[in-house]
């Protein structure tokens, strides 16, 4: 086969260092923390930790709020236990992602401080700083620039009454636009990239990086389109985006071969995506992209519609196919805005080990790099937010304050980024081992039946499965190489994949339903259901997650025509 990019072969885990493991008793997590569980990570068979950003910021946006892209944040610990970090995690064989978050900075970064000093400043330019309209009082409702919301609700313009201007955000208050037309600008940027790859470091994960390019003029938005506020179409994937891009890459990773790179674009559709990952345009690796968590959000963020079955299957697919052998797709179900996958799309009360193990196969075997938000192997759920005070996430407080009350919405409690912040459940202590203290935010009661320690000795435990499949992904060549087929198998609810290589074949089939379903292959597909497959992995006891030294599953095997029980899984290997 073709060499292909170490990448493709690799399974990235996900750290959120606030939340992963506290050492200093100070309720928050550090990076003695993360060093402390690398050898975990290690034994997970994990390839690349992507670490959430660790600089030093005043942690509006628990640090993607930056002030000093050059240092780490004293909270976490300091650049030498960062390369302590890096180094010990080399030594294990996995690298290291930074969170490279340059839309915006921190209010307090030099630059815009020293950008807000005056009209005249030499650094004015590297902000957005534009007059009230004219007519309206400046600071009074209406007198904002242009009518863009903000990413977290209110309107993405602050007033600055020392200078008389506004200026842009397009996220927190906190968090002011950098200025990407400015050259000296995006030189500030990539010499900073540089001294982080110097440094050691291997690669990053780009912080919302689809709403770089503002459209020239910055003209007033049309209507809203949900979740996304009004303006979104004047600057997401804005017109010099592209350009940026390949300036970004030609700058840095092109002098870094081998780095990994992928993008936060929450704009993209699959088409679109190839723009950002297609190798011959030199941008980014891969991308991740946010239609199959935005589903059944077309009433706002906060007011989730039960989704039907089969459709989170059909986005996926989508992705697959329009990507195809072109692009290639960052898989992921969690991250820390997103609410955990089994409460989102699982049946936690009934089916909490069968959905886990069921949406871990459904998305992990597909053609791409999975992802794994920490927890998520071994299921974690939401938290517990029942009043104002239980919400730490700047956008959940500042919807909170809005509403005015203090009892919390369903829709808010279920979608609410915090979902996702609560602390790594490693034991069944109160603070669930995270720390020896109080942490930053409550640890949800289901921590004391979901936790590492007591899943790790049990074979079929979530943990055990997730190992499973990242040694599938590591072991079987179709899982990286093979083409995506999905197989209709006229069920909504079924979602059944094949990947396709000379010489490796995998047949996956999971149920993505809490009702039982029997597979009914079309005239076209009753070939391939008829292939001598043997089972590999499954996550009912009749095909337990253990697989002797050969691969070979001992016990009774449900054939690929056996129906399929609530939320079922299966992954077949051609035999
Ligand atoms: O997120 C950017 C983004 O587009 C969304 O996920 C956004 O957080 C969501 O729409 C709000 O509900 C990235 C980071 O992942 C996020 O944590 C930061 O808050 C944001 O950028 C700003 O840096
Ligand atoms: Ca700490």
């Amino acid at each position: 086969y073709a060499a292909q990019p170490w990448w493709k072969n690799a399974v990235l885990y996900q750290v959120y260092p606030r939340s992963f493991q506290d050492t200093n008793g100070d309720g928050l997590g550090d990076l003695a923390g993360i060093i402390r569980r690398l050898d975990y990570l290690a034994e997970l068979g994990v390839d690349i930790v992507w670490i959430s950003p660790i600089y030093r910021s005043p942690q509006a946006d628990n640090g993607y709020d930056i002030s000093d892209y050059r240092d780490v944040d004293p909270l976490f610990g300091d650049l030498e236990t960062f390369d302590a970090l890096v180094a010990r995690a080399h030594d294990l064989g996995m690298r290291i992602v930074m969170d490279l978050v340059v839309n915006h900075t921190s209010i307090e970064h030099p630059w815009f401080v020293e950008s807000a000093s005056s009209v005249d400043s030499e650094r004015r330019d590297w902000y957005y700083w534009r007059d009230p309209r004219p007519g309206f009082e400046p600071g009074a409702p209406g007198a904002e620039p242009t009518n863009w919301e903000s990413f977290f609700g209110g309107p993405a313009w602050e007033y600055d009454a020392s200078t008389g201007q506004y200026y842009l955000h397009l996220f927190a208050r906190e968090q002011p636009d950098l200025n990407w037309e400015n050259p000296q600008v995006r030189d500030a940027v990539y010499d900073m990239m540089n001294w982080w790859l110097d440094r050691g470091v291997d690669g990053f994960r780009v912080d919302a990086i689809d709403v770089i390019s503002k459209l020239p003029g910055l003209p007033d938005g049309g209507a809203p389109r949900p979740p996304f506020g009004v303006g979104h179409e004047c600057f997401a994937d804005g017109p010099r985006l592209h350009e940026f891009l390949q300036e970004m890459h030609e700058r840095t990773f092109a002098h870094h071969p081998g780095s990994f790179t992928v993008g936060e674009a929450s704009n993209a559709s699959p088409e679109t995506a190839l723009l950002f990952c297609d190798p011959e345009r030199r941008e980014f690796n891969m991308l991740i992209q946010f239609e199959h968590v935005n589903l059944g959000l077309e009433n706002g963020k906060f007011s989730p519609r039960q989704l039907a079955p089969g459709e989170l299957a059909d986005v996926l697919t989508r992705w697959q196919d329009t990507l195809g052998t072109r692009g290639w797709n960052a898989l992921y179900l969690e991250n820390h805005d997103q609410p955990r996958s089994v409460s989102r799309f699982g049946d936690p009360s009934l089916y909490w080990y069968e959905s886990a193990t069921a949406l871990a196969t459904a998305y992990f075997l597909q053609r791409g790099t999975p992802f794994i938000y920490q927890g998520q192997e071994i299921g974690m759920l939401g938290g517990d937010f029942t009043t104002a005070a239980d919400f730490r996430d700047v956008e959940s407080v500042s919807y909170m304050e809005c509403l005015g009350i203090d009892k919390v919405p369903e829709g808010l409690a279920a979608m609410s980024r915090d979902n996702g912040r609560t602390p790594m459940q490693w034991d069944s202590s109160p603070a669930a081992g995270f720390t020896s203290s109080e942490p930053w935010i409550d640890v949800p009661p289901s921590a004391a039946a979901i936790n590492v320690a007591a899943q790790i000795e049990d074979a079929g435990s979530v943990l055990s499965y997730y190992k499973a499949l990242i040694e599938a992904r590591h072991r079987v060549p179709a899982l990286t190489q093979g083409s995506f087929e999905r197989i209709d198998v006229s069920s909504p609810a079924l979602f059944v994949y094949r990947r396709q290589m000379a010489g490796s074949e995998v047949l996956v089939m999971v149920n993505l339903s809490g009702q039982r379903h029997a597979p009914l292959f079309s005239r076209q597909d009753e070939a391939v259901a008829s292939l001598p497959w043997r089972l590999y992995l499954g996550n009912t006891e009749a095909s337990q997650t253990t697989t002797d030294e050969t691969g070979n599953h001992p016990g009774s095997e449900p054939t690929v025509a056996t129906p399929l029980k609530p939320w079922e899984a299966r992954v077949y290997l051609l035999a």
